[in-house]
């Protein structure tokens, strides 16, 4: 592993000068883009950050005082497997793609630049909340977020760079130039426009959405095409911190939110500074509904073929599976018709998005029972919305769903939707609190301290030396 490189990397960079040259003239775009649109302020001061200076499973991360700037972006592979074969498809068995096959260059350069955008974009739409932070232990984890989005970026342009020619370079040169939420060049995915812009959509976003990053990121490293396999299982060893931050995010405020309603024997507890049930719902049926979109259509002919191919595998697809073809079996999707709900058989091999989905819902719906757990002294709960909900991608999309997911007209969503998703009020009273606190050692009053710190460090210690 070269790590005082220029770039940092564990792919011999060294030997490849084209490869290099490319890279190092991407370097200095994606530093200004960094300054354009990473954290806005924070720049030149000094947070325990934690850097990778391995890829082994243990003792990979090394923690620090880093400025953000510094940070040791680089190209990180989880180390090749001997005799590595294709886990599943029509390929099955054979040895791994060592390059991208032929006829699904397009598909899988499209792949990697979907999963490539949203890396920068989440940056984008994070880039103000350092300014109102609820602590220093969270304004620190928002900036471990950020640089490690910023290295996830680096890791799929590597993949462009080294195994797309180039329109792999063009590829990566756009990514710098689309912005999240600009109308004339937007970031792909919708979820990606959305703006996050106070801390619980914050939480939120981190919960659901980078969720959905472990998921897709999981059946990416899969992949026969080994490159691509060995660049999502490393990044995957980063995401965990940032689901962790999630989960733990929305946690923390429900558990205040739960001691506020006890203090004050009412589900009102605005006047005592803390955030209402009825909104945190609203922000999770808001960031659910946005991040099931990114799994794509329930029934998908692109599913199928990448499938196929070997390319995009199941989440787990060694440990769960025993039949890697995936070419029997059915499974069934209700669809709309004649406005009303059917159920249809489709071939698995075309129901994989679907499949994908349902493991991300069963992962969130593990989280949704933690939280609920510290609402049973107040006698409320929280709950997933139904996945037909408010969808802009795929069946249900163009269609309009209660929360439990009956079908309804147009207008009587209209009518409703205030109650299931947030409102400018509820948004404005979210932002009304967002004032920092940035001594060590204290914390907002709408959301409950961690229970650790980080890295054997107390809650009080002094994360980012501002
Ligand atoms: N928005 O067969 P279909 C993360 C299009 S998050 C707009 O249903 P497919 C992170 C699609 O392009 C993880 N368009 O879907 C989180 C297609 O167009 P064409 C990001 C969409 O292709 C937080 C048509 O609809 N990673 O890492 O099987 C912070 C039919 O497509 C959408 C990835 O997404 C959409 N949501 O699956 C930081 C992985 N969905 O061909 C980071 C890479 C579908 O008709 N992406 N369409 O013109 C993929 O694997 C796939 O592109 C998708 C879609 C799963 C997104």
């Amino acid at each position: 592993m070269d790590l005082y490189a220029r770039i940092p990397n564990n792919v011999n960079l060294n030997e490849d000068k084209r490869l290099r040259r490319a890279l190092e003239k991407w370097l200095p775009n994606y530093l200004d883009w960094w300054r354009e649109m990473g954290p806005d302020g924070f720049q030149e001061k000094e947070v325990y950050l934690r850097t990778a200076v391995s890829v082994e499973a243990d003792g990979w991360a090394h923690f620090d005082y880093v400025k953000m700037p510094d940070y040791r972006w680089g190209i990180f592979l989880k180390p090749a497997e001997k005799d590595a074969k294709v886990g599943f498809g029509d390929n099955y068995g054979m040895p791994v793609y060592q390059e991208v096959p032929g006829e699904f260059r397009n598909a899988l350069r499209r792949i990697v630049v979907t999963q490539a955008d949203t890396e920068p974009a989440s940056v984008e739409q994070q880039r103000q909340l350092g300014k109102t932070c609820p602590s220093l232990y969270d304004l620190r984890n928002l900036f471990q977020v950020n640089v490690e989005e910023g290295r996830h970026l680096w890791a799929m342009v590597y993949l462009l760079h080294g195994y797309f020619g180039r329109d792999g370079r063009e590829e990566a040169d756009e990514l710098l130039q689309r912005r999240s939420g600009n109308p004339d060049k937007p970031r792909i995915l919708q979820a990606f426009n959305q703006p996050c812009d106070d801390w619980l959509n914050f939480f939120a976003f981190t919960m659901f959405t980078d969720r959905d990053g472990k998921y897709q990121l999981s059946a990416l490293a899969e992949s026969g095409f080994e490159p691509l396999a060995r660049t999502c299982q490393f990044m995957l060893t980063e995401e965990a911190h940032h689901l962790m931050v999630g989960e733990t995010g929305v946690g923390r405020v429900v558990q205040r939110t739960a001691q506020l309603m006890k203090e004050a024997n009412s589900d009102d507890i605005r006047e005592l500074g803390g955030i209402p049930l009825s909104i945190i719902q609203k922000y999770i049926n808001y960031w659910l509904s946005y991040s099931l979109d990114l799994f794509g259509g329930e029934i998908s002919s692109n599913s199928a073929d990448f499938f196929a191919a070997g390319l995009k595998g199941r989440f787990k697809e060694q440990e769960k599976y025993e039949d890697h073809f995936a070419r029997e079996g059915f499974f069934t999707i209700p669809v709309i018709q004649d406005g009303k709900i059917i159920e249809r058989e489709v071939p698995l091999r075309n129901a994989l998005n679907e499949v994908l989905r349902g493991e991300y819902i069963a992962d969130c719906e593990r989280a949704m029972k933690r939280w609920n757990k510290t609402l049973e002294d107040v006698n409320t709960q929280l709950y997933l919305p139904n996945r037909r909900f408010h969808r802009h991608v795929g069946e249900y999309s163009g269609h309009f769903f209660d929360i439990e997911g009956n079908i309804i007209t147009e207008t009587e969503f209209e009518s409703r939707k205030d109650k299931w998703l947030p409102t400018t009020e509820d948004r404005e009273f979210v932002q009304s609190l967002m004032t920092p606190v940035t001594e060590p050692g204290k914390i907002a009053g709408w959301i409950a301290p961690p229970q650790s710190g980080i890295k054997g460090k107390p809650f009080e210690f002094e994360y980012v030396r501002l």
